[in-house]
């Protein structure tokens, strides 16, 4: 590959480049163009540059037969294309020039384009590092995926209350892709079973045809481009004429109603298990399709069918895409006519399952009624699959089979079709042994292995915060961005003054800016010299946003009591969506608003205490909020959050953490030094054990003071005052039940936050460990991850 840019690209070139698309691709002339027109005028441009690249990659791997990775993934949270595009191309100055030759601003562009959401949190957002990861390391792959139509809903908040509103993203024109109408699969799905000569038949009742379209995700220094592949859905026949005819025209255009609502929406759940039909014909959609590409690909270039674990690799990014498996077999047994034991051993042998969350209920299970029904083929097979695994087992437990209780277990199936198992953190890879498949990994020892997420620097770091990412070229040269471990090479720096400082003013300009979009966006004033404190992920009880805005109460109380007293100004910044259905997160969400509400607009706060929640947060809101945050709050409940990636983000761009013993965090500590890293709160063994007593909450606030003048606040209504009842329930599941601990951890956090104020008095401390923070995060960058599926699940190759 090439690692030069075209020698003769220009600012004039590049200016001409971008006229051209604006008046031949757009049909604009430079006088009546608005800034989409622009925007898409740049992207085509850019997108241009992508092309040779890619076309190259794509070449390098045919000629020298590479092993391929196959991502499969029902999430890709991408956020914006055009610049991280930009800066990988190593174009971004020249866009810039060239764009203001025409009069027009880079920054303003680049904020015309929507921001892709085709996921919910960190699993596809993770997804979305990996892809850039994966051509960055030259790693022949490619992402399978659904072009949903409608992304993540809209957040908006009526009265403190979240409502949704349909993202459409696909309104505009989207310049990245390109459509490949020859590249189509007839997904079938219900209909009955036939035995015809001998041989098993499927009768499909529905069909839909699945159709390409190709995003190129091009890697750093564009040395490297691999192809992101969405799936949209189209009707096998455009309408029924004779219905049509007749006058029938909602029956007429059934056929096209199907096609549609597969890839209507994104199901906007993250850790949840949606029990719905229409979910299970997503993942087979993206499942079916995704197959036979690959086998298609595949057959192109080799004769052999039985070699293909030789030459390909898949990945099942959680349970979603779990049919691979059966389908993977179907294709082997009904259309290649292997025997079902061979089948079984190559599918196993090319398929790696990535675990993502231990929460039960995000723990996929279809009746085997309904998978009866919508995949009859697929049912036989799993129940063939459960039988074999048994005889090759015959000490199984019951308890443990991929089919029970009239259900099937799609993280068992996943884990018996997987060559490899991984969780996403050293903890969470523990539990997932000791907690989660117990039985199964006895039963596979050495298969559950361990690969620590990572996030991409090019993103997180070069993207997202341009001053500091100037400043650690300045400070250690140019290449840190593929070779994230030489941030390290800052350490020694941290000694010096003259660097810290450095460090902090950029710290002070992006919560300056940040201040200011704050401002624009929720009309409240901050100050940007108080300490910004980040809560930004999605709203769940585990994550224990409840407990931050219990702590935010008892500070308020605080001043209230004491409004001469010295208190350390602090910002609380939330952000972050509910599962629509998710009726406790959202009243959370609402209490956040509340406790904002009284708090912003109480004279005694001013200077000391500000909440602010901007509403919809996503990666563009991710990446101007992450590198103005001081402080980074992961609360979670010990041994619930698998692993986190923003908490790697925040440290990454010098915000302190305090957080618990859970997911990642245990790997940021180790790597930060205990001394700079605010830890509080039990363990996910103590987690347990205090879960036996049945009184722990109550015993707990009965503890506290400051926990039980907060829950008397909330219960008076002291945040809701038109509805002064309208947090009883909340209260009361706090003294009563409180699952996930908040009131065990609390005093604990408080005593945490007390240490935070502390240091942050000292600017010169404070200063140092935030260095230190970005210094030791070399270790979290999504290339060092990738690099450890391909040496240990993938089995793939560098073509670099
Ligand atoms: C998330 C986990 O909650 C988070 O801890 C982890 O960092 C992330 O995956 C990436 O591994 N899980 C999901 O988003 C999810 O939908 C089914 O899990």
């Amino acid at each position: 590959m090439t690692n030069e840019k075209e020698p003769t690209l220009t600012r004039e070139g590049f200016r001409d480049d971008i006229l051209h698309h604006l008046k031949y691709t757009v049909g604009k002339d430079r006088h009546h163009a608005s800034v989409y027109d622009w925007r898409l005028a740049l992207s085509y441009a850019l997108r241009d540059r992508i092309v040779e690249p890619w076309f190259a990659s794509t070449k390098a791997t045919w000629d020298n037969d590479y092993k391929r990775v196959y991502y499969l993934s029902m999430e890709y949270l991408i956020g914006r294309i055009l610049e991280d595009a930009a800066i990988n191309l190593g174009l971004k100055g020249l866009a810039a020039a060239a764009l203001l030759d025409l009069g027009q601003d880079f920054d303003v562009i680049a904020l015309d384009e929507p921001d892709a959401a085709l996921g919910n949190g960190g699993l596809g957002r993770l997804a979305a590092c990996y892809m850039e990861s994966m051509a960055t390391l030259g790693c022949p792959g490619y992402g399978y995926g659904v072009r949903y139509e409608h992304g993540l809903f809209r957040q908006r908040f009526e009265m403190g209350q979240q409502a949704e509103t349909p993202e459409d993203w696909l309104s505009q024109r989207h310049p990245w892709e390109f459509e490949r109408p020859e590249s189509n699969y007839t997904v079938r799905f219900k209909g009955h079973m036939e035995e015809r000569h001998g041989k098993t038949v499927w009768v499909p009742g529905e069909t839909v045809i699945a159709t390409a379209y190709d995003t190129p995700i091009v890697g750093w220094e564009g040395r490297w481009s691999n192809t992101l592949r969405l799936w949209g859905a189209k009707p096998t026949t455009l309408f029924d004429l004779e219905r049509f005819n007749r006058g029938d025209y909602a029956a007429a255009a059934a056929p096209e109603t199907l096609a549609r609502t597969i890839t209507r929406v994104l199901y906007p759940d993250d850790t949840t298990y949606a029990g719905k039909e229409l979910r299970l014909k997503q993942e087979y959609f993206l499942t079916s399709a995704s197959i036979k590409d690959i086998l298609r690909r595949y057959l192109e270039s080799h004769d052999d069918i039985t070699e293909l674990d030789k030459h390909i690799a898949i990945q099942m990014n959680d349970t979603h895409p779990a049919l691979a498996g059966p389908e993977l077999i179907r294709l082997l047994v009904d259309r290649h006519d292997l025997p079902f034991e061979q089948a079984l051993e190559i599918s196993q042998n090319v398929l790696g399952y990535t675990n993502h969350t231990l929460l039960p209920e995000a723990l996929e299970r279809w009746s085997t009624w309904l998978m009866g029904s919508v995949l009859p083929r697929h049912m036989q097979i799993i129940e063939k699959i459960d039988a074999a695994h048994l005889k090759a087992n015959p000490a199984r437990p019951a308890s443990i089979g991929i089919v029970r209780n009239h259900e099937v277990h799609m993280g068992e199936l996943a884990f018996v079709m997987a060559n490899r198992v991984n969780g996403v953190s050293a903890l969470h890879t523990e539990l997932v042994k000791s907690q989660l498949f117990p039985a199964l990994d006895k039963l596979h020892p050495g298969r559950v292995i361990n690969v620590t997420n990572g996030v991409t620097p090019r993103r997180w770091l070069k993207l997202a915060n341009p001053g500091l990412a100037d400043l650690v070229t300045e400070t250690i040269g140019e290449g840190w961005e593929a070779d994230l471990d030489r941030l390290e090479e800052l350490v020694p720096h941290i000694e010096d003054n003259g660097f810290r400082e450095a460090f902090m003013a950029v710290k002070r300009a992006n919560k300056a800016e940040a201040a200011h979009w704050m401002k624009v966006k929720c009309g409240i004033e901050v100050d940007p010299d108080a300490m910004f404190d980040v809560q930004v992920k999605r709203i769940h009880e585990y994550k224990r946003q409840l407990m931050n805005v219990f702590e935010t109460i008892a500070q308020w109380h605080e001043i209230k009591k004491n409004p001469e007293g010295d208190f350390v100004p602090r910002v609380k910044i939330f952000g972050g969506k509910s599962a629509p259905g998710y009726a406790v997160a959202k009243e959370i969400i609402h209490l956040i608003n509340d406790v904002a509400e009284v708090v912003n607009n109480d004279p005694d706060m001013r200077g000391r205490l500000k909440v602010i929640y901007p509403p919809n947060y996503n990666v563009t809101m991710a990446e101007r909020l992450i590198p103005a945050a001081d402080l980074s709050e992961q609360i979670s409940t010990a041994g619930k959050e698998a692993s986190g990636t923003g908490n790697m983000k925040l440290s990454l761009n010098g915000a302190l953490s305090i957080g618990t013993l859970d997911g990642a965090n245990v790997e940021i500590r180790e790597r930060v030094g205990a001394e700079n890293f605010f830890l509080f709160g039990m363990t996910a063994q103590e987690v347990i054990e205090r879960r036996k007593n049945v009184n722990h909450a109550r015993e707990a606030i009965e503890a506290s003071q400051a926990l039980k003048d907060v829950l008397q606040l909330i219960a008076e209504g002291r945040f809701s005052p038109n509805q002064r009842d309208r947090y009883h329930g909340l209260v009361h599941r706090a003294w009563n039940s409180d699952y996930f601990l908040v009131t065990s951890d609390f005093t604990d956090y408080q005593r945490a936050q007390a240490e935070v104020d502390a240091a942050f008095l000292d600017p010169d401390r404070w200063a140092r460990m935030a260095a230190l923070n970005t210094a030791k995060m070399g270790f979290f960058s999504s290339d060092r991850s990738i690099r450890g599926y391909m040496e240990n699940i993938w089995g793939a190759r560098s073509a670099l």
